[in-house]
């Protein structure tokens, strides 16, 4: 799959939010993906509305928002088609499938009615999975597991990652992919075992160009590295293209592009190498 194009591989997908995200990357030659984690309902949509025309997904932590209401998912979704991005709500399920069932179903967020991508910790095991399954695969949406944190100190790691890959290939049907700092086919099988049709998306977060952490944990990698060394799929860029300041329409706006040119970039370095 790192050799392939997008718009082939889209082509092989069966889940229709991985499908989605495939042609979308390839439509808007965008692996850039922005998480919008601001407080203000306003700030949030002013930032989608700029950096829109360069993604190919939003991901959201819709719980931060102070003044959330129902009408905000409304105007999310306007400027998902507006735009021509993918939604993933970064939920981070991580209980038993009854609980995690009613957390993606109910609650004020509702998140399986918009979120085309939501992710989970695979420490509950295979249930966590069912339970959010029988809400989103009837719906179409699509899982990513957290197979690796960007984060220092990280205990998913060797035996929980490759435990993690095992669990996706159980539920292929429902699980697109992985949050992950590299590839993860083949992991947990020799080379012969290997499985030849075995596609994952891999979204990587702790993407940046300018600082190397942020003085709480997080570090940060280029675009250059994450894709074209490391063969993820989409770049997650959060406070590298928003800064301090939602109001900078215009810086923000720069920084998104640039980060979707570097992306881009090292995409197509990836696949003629
Ligand atoms: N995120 C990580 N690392 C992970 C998983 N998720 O940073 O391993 C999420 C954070 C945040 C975003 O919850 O929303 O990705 C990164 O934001 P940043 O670019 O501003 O650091």
């Amino acid at each position: 799959p790192h050799l392939r194009t997008y718009a082939e591989r889209a082509l092989q997908h069966k889940n229709p939010a991985a499908k989605l995200l495939l042609e979308t990357i390839e439509r808007k030659k965008s692996n850039l993906a922005v998480s919008v984690d601001v407080a203000s309902a306003k700030d949030f949509l002013a930032i989608i509305d700029v950096v829109g025309p360069f993604v190919c997904l939003i991901k959201t932590h819709i719980d931060i928002i102070h003044d959330f209401t129902p009408s905000l998912i409304t105007d999310l979704q306007a400027l998902s088609v507006k735009h021509d991005f993918v939604i993933f709500e970064d939920r981070k399920f991580a209980d038993i499938g009854n609980t995690v069932a009613l957390q993606y179903s109910s609650g004020v967020h509702k998140i399986a009615s918009w979120s085309h991508i939501t992710n989970a910790h695979p420490v509950p095991g295979p249930s966590i999975i069912s339970g959010l399954s029988s809400v989103g695969l009837p719906l179409g949406r699509g899982l990513l597991l957290l197979a690796e944190m960007s984060t220092k100190g990280s205990l998913a790691s060797g035996s929980y990652t490759e435990a993690a890959v095992q669990m996706a290939r159980e539920h292929r049907n429902f699980v697109i992919g992985f949050i992950a700092q590299r590839r993860m086919d083949g992991i947990g099988t020799t080379p012969d075992e290997s499985i030849p049709d075995e596609d994952f998306l891999i979204l990587t977060p702790g993407v940046g160009l300018d600082v190397s952490g942020d003085g709480m944990g997080q570090q940060y990698r280029t675009p250059r590295q994450v894709v074209l060394d490391s063969g993820c799929d989409v770049i997650i860029v959060g406070r590298g293209i928003y800064g301090k300041d939602p109001s900078l329409v215009e810086a923000i706006s720069a920084q998104a592009q640039r980060y979707r040119d570097d992306g881009w970039a090292a995409y197509l370095a990836r696949i003629k190498p």
